[in-house]
């Protein structure tokens, strides 16, 4: 770290926000000890701005304090506001402008955030500051802006596989030194995605132990969001790099090798399956991309795990991660207000309550509401799935996985939601929509068992609402989608069934429309 050399070396106010507790970013690399204050502040304002999830907003409080802590033993100096801290203005950008009044620094340095309204915040600030205030860039991600923009200029259509392959070759990651992909294949997706056997169940997880700080922040979190969505115990993340660590080593040393097998496998009471558990700490700044990508390859080279299971995991996080957030700063601000389906039935309340007779929707909401997390294919197949063929309005959708997963920052989650599950941005993100019937969640999972519904029914009182609503979604958007080269048997498949069964399963649908609305669905 720099040190001033002399007394006249600028004093710069360094503002730190809840998910950039990395110590390489530049914000702290290239800190001054001797005289830069380091700014931490928990907000009303950002801790509100969706109903979060409390488990997410104590997970993030207690890494900030220990972050704070860690970074004080370093030496640095701290100036850490606490929720209740006496004068919090409950802002971001009120805790800067009172912090720049009290310590008179010569500037501030903020990193770039992962969301749009608080890069907003940032530059209405600049003119109402004393002092200048530098946007430092996000090292952690593995594509820059630029790199980004180099590759979708050139490209009519944007295109997750072919930008995985740059970024393959970029890293040098699971790379032969001919330049060849290791195996002779880039994707191994064909040997991935095996629907769960009578046999699986959730390998076992790590559980850290809450210290004073974990224990606190409860406390704080339990008095200050009394009606927060999803319940707060019991609470296993971890909340330092230290113990992130710990879970990537458990995840490479137990559950990679069978990650990718299983990786679209849904079961009753298995929130977590063979998934890494990751994206909260990678999201946070508790652990780089690079690094757990690396961990990956590593294991593989030593005969660990199989490489499907090591190429399928290192496709998420250095493919579709950066790919997505390529996407978010690519098409900001515009792209939250897309909605090209024309989407527009509100939210329903099973969402935020899970009181619903479709076993596969309960599943994922509860898993959703007692861990703050669920993973991709509940989180595309079954609730995504749902939103997309009952036309549920994008932005309440985006909105509600904005606030209930504790891996939720907007950069990563709109993208997820409007353009991969719910088409909102004409394909952007998808080249075709994750439109399902029940006969796929069937296949996929043990759910359908004990359903009220009937997974193979289309019409009639026990018929699995996600039949109807599939055909008539289809039928909708017949004019969207007919000529999708992806979709070449439905509309001929929906053709042939006739007039009259056309016209009974639309009846379906909007049955089950209405019983969504008044939650007898
Ligand atoms: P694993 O299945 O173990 O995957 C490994 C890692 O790959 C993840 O930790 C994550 O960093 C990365 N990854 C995988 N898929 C994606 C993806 N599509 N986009 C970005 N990164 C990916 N991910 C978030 O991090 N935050 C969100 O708010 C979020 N919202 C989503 C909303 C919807 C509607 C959908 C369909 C997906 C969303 N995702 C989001 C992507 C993905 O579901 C999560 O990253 C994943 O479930 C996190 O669990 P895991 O760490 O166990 O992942
Ligand atoms: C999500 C969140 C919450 C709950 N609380 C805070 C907070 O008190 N202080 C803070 O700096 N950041 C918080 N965040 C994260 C921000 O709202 C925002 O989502 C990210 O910083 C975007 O990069
Ligand atoms: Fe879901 Fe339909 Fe299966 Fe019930 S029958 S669990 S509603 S897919």
């Amino acid at each position: 770290m720099p040190e001033s050399e002399g007394k006249d070396a600028p004093k710069v106010l360094r503002l730190v926000l809840a998910d950039q507790l990395s110590t390489r970013l530049p914000m702290i690399a290239q800190a001054d000890k001797a005289r830069d204050i380091i700014l931490i502040a928990e907000v009303m304002a950002e801790a509100t701005y969706v109903r979060h999830h409390v488990k997410k907003i104590a997970f993030l409080f207690s890494a900030m304090r220990h972050f704070a802590e860690a970074l004080r033993t370093a030496g640095f100096t701290v100036r850490y506001i606490a929720l209740d801290t006496q004068g919090n203005t409950q802002t971001i950008d009120g805790e800067i402008k009172r912090a720049v009044a009290e310590l008179a620094p010569d500037s501030v340095a903020v990193t770039e955030p992962g969301e749009w309204r608080l890069k907003a915040i940032f530059e209405a600030l600049e003119s109402r500051l004393p002092v200048p205030i530098d946007i430092l860039p996000d090292t952690r991600f593995l594509c820059t802006h630029n790199r980004f923009k180099a590759w979708a200029d050139d490209r009519s259509g944007l295109r997750m596989e072919f930008f995985y392959r740059e970024m393959r070759k970029a890293y040098g990651i699971l790379l032969e030194a001919d330049g060849k992909p290791v195996g002779g294949k880039w994707n191994y997706d064909v040997e991935n995605r095996k629907p769960a056997t009578g046999g699986t169940r959730s390998p076992r997880r790590l559980s850290f132990r809450k210290d004073t700080i974990t224990k606190d922040v409860m406390d704080l979190v339990r008095r200050s969001f009394p009606n927060g969505f999803g319940t707060l115990e019991p609470f296993h993340f971890a909340v330092t790099r230290t113990q992130a660590l710990r879970e990537l080593d458990h995840f490479v040393a137990e559950i990679l090798p069978h990650f990718g097998e299983n990786q679209d496998a849904m079961l009753t009471g298995e929130a977590y399956l063979y998934h890494s558990l990751l994206s909260t700490y990678l999201n946070a700044g508790l652990l780089y991309p690079l690094e757990v990508c690396q961990a990956a390859e590593t294991a593989y080279g030593e005969g660990r795990v199989p490489l499907n299971a090591a190429e399928g995991f290192i496709r998420q996080v250095l493919g579709w991660r950066e790919f997505i957030r390529g996407i978010y700063w690519r098409y900001m601000p515009d792209y939250v207000n897309q909605n090209v389906l024309e989407a527009s039935e509100p939210l329903p309340w099973l969402y935020w309550s899970g009181d619903t007779r479709m076993t596969c929707m309960r599943e994922a909401i509860s898993h959703t509401r007692e861990h703050a997390y669920s993973h991709h294919i509940q989180r595309l197949m079954i609730t995504g799935n749902f939103a997309l063929i009952a036309g549920l309005n994008p932005k309440e959708v985006h909105e509600w996985y904005l606030s209930v997963y504790a891996d939720a920052y907007e950069w990563v989650e709109l993208p997820n939601t409007l353009g991969m599950a719910l088409y909102a941005d004409g394909g952007i993100v998808a080249s075709k929509p994750y439109a399902a019937s029940g006969n796929y969640i069937n296949r996929m999972s043990n759910f359908c068992k004990s359903c009220a519904y009937e997974p193979k029914l289309t019409l009639g009182a026990n018929a699995c609402p996600f039949n109807a609503l599939y055909w008539d979604f289809l039928a909708r958007h017949r004019d969207r989608f007919a000529a999708n080269a992806r979709m070449p048997y439905v509309y001929s498949t929906w053709d042939k069934m006739g007039e009259a069964k056309q016209t009974l399963i639309k009846t379906q649908a909007a049955t089950h429309l209405l019983a969504l609305r008044t939650g007898t669905l």
